[in-house]
């Protein structure tokens, strides 16, 4: 089944706008309209170059019913990007997550029963919980859910409902669970980018606790490859692990940019530990790759951060605004 009208949820967020972008450039004669609430982390300009006559921007909530009948019976399927996704964020206020994550998706699914519509819901290897260090196990589909923050038990929460519309009322629907994306247009408070902007700022990076923590890492147009044919080609009520075996751990990584970037390797900060930090994540993404002929495009991460460095210092204007409101509740949580 091909779709040529797709809701995209968060669709002026960071994945959810560079999986726009992948759809456009990659299938000819589909047409998207983006639902998004512009949140702090949602930003009108991550759609600009699209062709208005292919995107249709819908500025509201995922929670607002009356709006979700208006625009879902006109569509083919929702691709369900839209979440609070920081868990530091989570970690000092859960309130948002309960609704958005929890809430909206719930509200979605409602309305994709109503309308006999295709669902694709967004997830996180996160709501496996952590591994540790030295265990050789990988998250697959049958991992036992063991969500640790605010933030990963919200997502946990989102995919039940996910499963139980399916089973009780038959809506056609699929999930994906993701590892760590990176790439263009990721807020400033996540991990890399946070690195990078300070950096260009004239400021030291952070790194948590004792930087062993570890993220299966994947550049951003590879998770929107997989989603597509998840989208198309999945399976309904089956869950997808994406992953691209990009594992690597905090000190590494921070490394990496210093040296990509002239600094020596000891010019950062260690601050305090993320409370119920998770260890270490891992996926085995080949039920994917078997049954869909998935594979990542975007394998060398050292290009990949490459590249994500040349966008944040081309496009300082992007993030500049918002650098020293992050940085200062950072500096509040002694980090
Ligand atoms: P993001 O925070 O960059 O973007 C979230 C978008 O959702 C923003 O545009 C925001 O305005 C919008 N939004 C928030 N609340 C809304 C609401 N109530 N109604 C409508 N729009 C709303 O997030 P991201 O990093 O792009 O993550 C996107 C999805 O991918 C999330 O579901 C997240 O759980 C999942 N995910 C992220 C990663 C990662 O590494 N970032 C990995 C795996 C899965
Ligand atoms: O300044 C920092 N220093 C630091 O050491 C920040 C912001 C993070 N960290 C560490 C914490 C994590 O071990 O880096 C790692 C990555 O942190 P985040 O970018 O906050 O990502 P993470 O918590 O792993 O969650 C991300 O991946 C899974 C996304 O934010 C989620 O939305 C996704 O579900």
């Amino acid at each position: 089944m091909s779709f040529d009208d797709i809701i995209v949820t968060g669709g002026a967020g960071f994945i959810g706008s560079n999986f726009v972008h992948w759809v456009i450039d990659n299938q000819p004669g589909v047409h998207v309209t983006v639902l998004d609430a512009l949140t702090y982390a949602g930003n009108r300009d991550n759609l600009v170059g699209i062709p208005g006559d292919r995107l249709t921007f819908v500025h509201g909530d995922i929670c607002d019913a009356a709006l979700l009948d208006d625009i879902v019976p006109e569509a083919g399927a929702i691709v369900h990007f839209a979440a609070e996704s920081h868990n530091d964020n989570s970690i000092a206020d859960p309130e948002p997550f309960v609704r958005t994550n929890v809430e909206g998706t719930y509200r979605l699914l409602e309305a994709a029963r109503k309308h006999g519509t295709r669902f694709h819901h967004i997830s996180t290897d996160e709501v496996y919980g952590d591994l540790a260090l030295d265990d050789p196990a990988r998250f697959t589909e049958e991992t036992p859910y063991h969500p640790s923050s605010p933030y990963s038990s919200t997502k946990a929460s989102s995919d039940m409902l996910v499963r139980a519309w399916h089973r009780t009322y038959g809506v056609e629907a699929t999930i994906s669970n993701c590892s760590n994306n990176y790439g263009p247009r990721q807020h400033i408070e996540k991990f890399i980018p946070r690195q990078i902007t300070n950096i260009l700022s004239g400021l030291r990076p952070k790194l948590y606790g004792d930087g062993r923590n570890v993220r299966d890492w994947i550049h951003v147009d590879d998770h929107s490859s997989a989603v597509w044919e998840i989208l198309n080609r999945g399976r309904s009520g089956e869950t997808y692990l994406i992953g691209a075996d990009g594992e690597c751990d905090n000190l590494h990584v921070l490394r990496h940019i210093l040296e990509l970037m002239g600094k020596s390797p000891d010019d950062f900060d260690w601050v305090r530990d993320r409370p119920g930090h998770d260890r270490r994540y891992a996926i085995d993404s080949s039920k994917l790759r078997r049954e869909l002929g998935w594979e990542p495009v975007h394998t060398s991460f050292q290009e990949g951060l490459e590249s994500a460095i040349q966008w944040y210092a081309d496009n300082k204007s992007w993030w500049e605004t918002a650098k020293s409101e992050v940085e200062a509740k950072y500096a509040q949580s002694g980090q």
